[in-house]
């Protein structure tokens, strides 16, 4: 599992003005990830991807665009989580033939699923396939939250190598550190990369690297060396940005920075609203003022 340690972006996905994929936007952002943020891999199919907003079929192409793009150059994470369990363990069928490193799965959310129905949800992903499973844990977005003990059940599957914590209990983090050692542990909210790397995260997983890779990477590497003052520099510049993208609006602003960089990062996807001309105009002066 140590092959998968580092800094990954969540991948975003370029949509037109109709809402449909635009591939070739899409394949740009993939590039400059790894050739200007030089991550470690891509996280791809998450939030950050829009994909609880896209069909199955849309799906597979974006798996299927990074992977062609990517090819072998950085490591690849299929996040194939879902209500629907049958889509779940297609996609993850799907993603393992076209060679993903590892996926993930993000909890099943809306309905209330009690454990015994969590851990046959990750169970039967990851069984139904020769590959690996890092578990998706966001609950500020899906309201599941698992304890210490619920995550040493989940573990005890082998198959099951790890987790994308993205919530900011340290107290739990520091617990799920010292209980798994050999777990992967990423985190997930870029605001708080120091004190994650600080309790010991393998690595990160984030939206904001599709801008703020350098940084982030920076933060990391300072932090597991030990230069706590000049990484907590480097997190309070990438915080002012942070803040000022999450007033502009997330996946908007990170688009439209990314465009005057001319990756063409397009639009979000419907129920997301268009890109307005002020968020796009303040996009360009966030730009501007960090880059
Ligand atoms: C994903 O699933 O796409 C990402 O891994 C999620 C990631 O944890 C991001 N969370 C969300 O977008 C909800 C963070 O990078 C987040 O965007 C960032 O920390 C700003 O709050």
């Amino acid at each position: 599992t140590t092959d998968m340690k580092g800094i990954y972006s969540a991948l975003l996905v370029s949509f037109d003005e109709n809402g449909n994929v635009n591939e070739q936007g899409t394949r740009e952002i993939i590039r400059h990830n790894i050739d200007k943020m030089k991550v470690d891999g891509l996280y791809v199919g998450g939030s950050t991807g829009e994909n609880f907003m896209l069909s199955t079929d849309e799906k597979k192409r974006i798996f299927e665009i990074a992977k062609d793009e990517a090819k072998d150059e950085i490591k690849l994470i299929a996040q194939v989580g879902s209500v629907n369990l049958k889509e779940a363990v297609e996609l993850a069928k799907f993603t393992t033939d076209l060679g993903y490193d590892a996926i993930s799965a993000v909890t099943p959310f809306y309905y209330k699923f009690d454990f015994e129905e969590i851990k046959h949800y990750y169970n039967t992903i990851i069984n139904s396939v020769d590959n690996r499973l890092i578990i998706y844990s966001i609950p500020f977005l899906t309201g599941v939250n698992m304890s210490l003990d619920q995550f040493a059940e989940l573990f005890e599957n082998e198959k099951i190598i790890g987790v994308k914590f993205t919530a900011a209990d340290f107290y739990l983090l520091e617990r799920m550190r010292k209980a798994f050692p050999n777990k992967l542990i990423f985190a997930g909210f870029d605001e708080m990369m120091l004190p994650a790397t600080v309790l010991g995260v393998d690595g990160a997983i984030g939206s904001t690297f599709n801008v703020n890779g350098v940084r982030a990477r920076q933060i990391f590497e300072l932090a597991q060396a030990g230069k706590i003052e000049e990484a907590r520099e480097i997190q309070h510049v990438t915080n002012d940005l942070i803040t000022d993208i999450l007033d502009n609006g997330l996946y908007h602003t990170i688009k439209a920075m990314l465009e005057e960089e001319g990756v063409h990062a397009g639009l979000c996807r419907e129920p997301m609203k268009k890109t307005t001309p002020e968020m796009a105009a303040r996009a360009k002066e966030i730009h501007k003022k960090y880059f």
